[in-house]
């Protein structure tokens, strides 16, 4: 077999890159470990930037965005029981954000991808990157029992933190950057009506952090910081739905409206860098290349953004016959992913609890949260970075 790009992981990351490749007439083939099901079962992310949308709609997916995301103008911030709104579309001039979800945007691609007949190997075990330092890349991997080959001119590697082609590169050749926080987040999915259906609630409590989502005007995402050794079973449904309303102001939590949960998982929280982002024809994008702790929501937004480079330098590449794009490319999303790194930490320490931090960082924590609400430059500054900065910021 034989393709332009070969794109390792399913995931949104690649889906959406080979729509945008197929869009410009340039052959993918998309190869992933589990199976379709499995991905779509996944429930992670859920609030997209203007840039994330913007680009799903370049790639022809988004009528059930349009009809169905949330579009949200603002988010709250609640501490010492208090709620302070950051109105987000007036500090940015009109930006927004969309609460839609990564599993509706993945099946949304999976759906373009097969109606459009793109090749897709789902449980490919034992996948190999080869010979990406060569003219010549090849990605091997076993189905049904038989070992096959693809050849291509490129690898995009789109397979996630766990993945196999960060792992191919022998170790002088890679710098990993590292931060684990000491705690970790158990999210829960209920089909009920969310708290607010025109914010997304972010709450700093003695208790510690929670937060308060959508899907949808009937489904709600709720999440509460928990220690990193909890696991799923100590969270009955009554104690998550007690721990929550105690984590915001009372009257916010009156309005919490209960129901059986659908999904319920713990997430660590990790900060984690990859540099650099290519490796001579295989270039890594999203949960591949880096990883936030999800507080900024920025996870799935800088996957977006990954692939939209790529994208383009490969475009540039076949149409314009200059790899100008392609040798800017790592360059090019370190410099947004370190922006977004720095947002997420940034966020994080402000609002969660630390085991370690009493007295005088409690103090600075709350001094810090007074001034953001306060200052109209301190809550521009968040605003400006939750609806994402722009692509080509800083660029000359
Ligand atoms: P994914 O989604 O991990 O997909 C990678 C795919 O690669 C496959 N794979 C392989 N395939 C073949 N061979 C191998 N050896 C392979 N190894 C792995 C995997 O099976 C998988 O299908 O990475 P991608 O595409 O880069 O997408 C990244 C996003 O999933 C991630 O950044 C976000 O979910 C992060 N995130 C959030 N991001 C946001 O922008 N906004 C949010 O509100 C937000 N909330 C969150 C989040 C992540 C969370 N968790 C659980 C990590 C909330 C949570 C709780
Ligand atoms: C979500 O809706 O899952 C969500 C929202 C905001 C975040 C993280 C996750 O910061």
């Amino acid at each position: 077999m034989r393709t332009q790009v070969a794109i390792i992981g399913a995931g949104p990351s690649g889906l959406l890159l080979g729509q945008l490749l197929h869009k410009a007439g340039i052959d993918n083939i998309v190869i992933e470990r589990q199976t379709g099901e499995y991905v779509l079962g996944r429930i992670r992310a859920g609030i997209l930037e203007q840039i994330t949308t913007d680009l799903l709609r370049e790639a022809g997916v988004g009528q059930r965005l349009d009809a169905e995301g949330t579009v949200h103008h603002s988010i709250e911030l609640v501490f010492a029981g208090t709620r302070h709104a950051i109105d987000v579309h007036g500090l940015t001039g009109g930006s927004v954000v969309t609460a839609y979800g990564q599993t509706e945007m993945t099946r949304d691609l999976m759906e373009a991808r097969s109606a459009a007949n793109l090749p897709t190997i789902y449980e490919a075990a034992n996948v190999e990157v080869l010979d990406y330092d060569s003219n010549n890349p090849r990605v091997r991997y076993q189905k049904d029992g038989q070992t096959h080959e693809i050849a291509c001119d490129f690898i995009a590697g789109c397979d996630g933190f766990h993945g196999v082609c960060r792992a191919s590169v022998p170790k002088g050749a890679i710098t990993e950057f590292e931060k684990v926080y000491p705690f970790g987040w158990l999210g829960v999915l209920a089909d009920v009506p969310p708290v607010s259906p025109h914010a997304i609630v972010y709450a700093n409590s003695e208790r510690g952090f929670a937060l308060c989502s959508m899907r949808s005007l009937t489904r709600s995402r709720y999440y509460v910081q928990c220690p990193l050794d909890d696991k799923v079973e100590d969270w009955s449904d009554q104690r998550f739905w007690d721990e929550l309303r105690l984590r915001l102001d009372p009257e916010m939590a009156s309005r919490v409206i209960t129901g059986p949960t659908i999904e319920k998982s713990i997430a660590p929280l990790r900060s984690f860098v990859a540099e650099p982002m290519r490796f001579g024809r295989m270039f890594l994008a999203g949960d591949a290349a880096h990883i936030v702790p999800p507080t900024g929501a920025k996870g799935l937004n800088l996957a977006a953004s990954d692939v939209k480079y790529l994208s383009g330098a490969f475009i540039e590449y076949y149409r314009d016959k200059t790899s100008a794009g392609i040798d800017s490319y790592s360059e090019r999303c370190l410099r947004r992913v370190w922006k977004a790194e720095r947002f997420s930490w940034w966020l994080t320490t402000l609002m969660h609890r630390f085991p370690d931090t009493a007295g005088f960082g409690q103090k600075i924590q709350e001094a810090e949260l007074d001034y953001v609400v306060n200052s109209e430059a301190m809550s521009r500054s968040l605003a400006e970075n939750y609806v994402g900065l722009p692509l080509n910021f800083g660029e000359r």
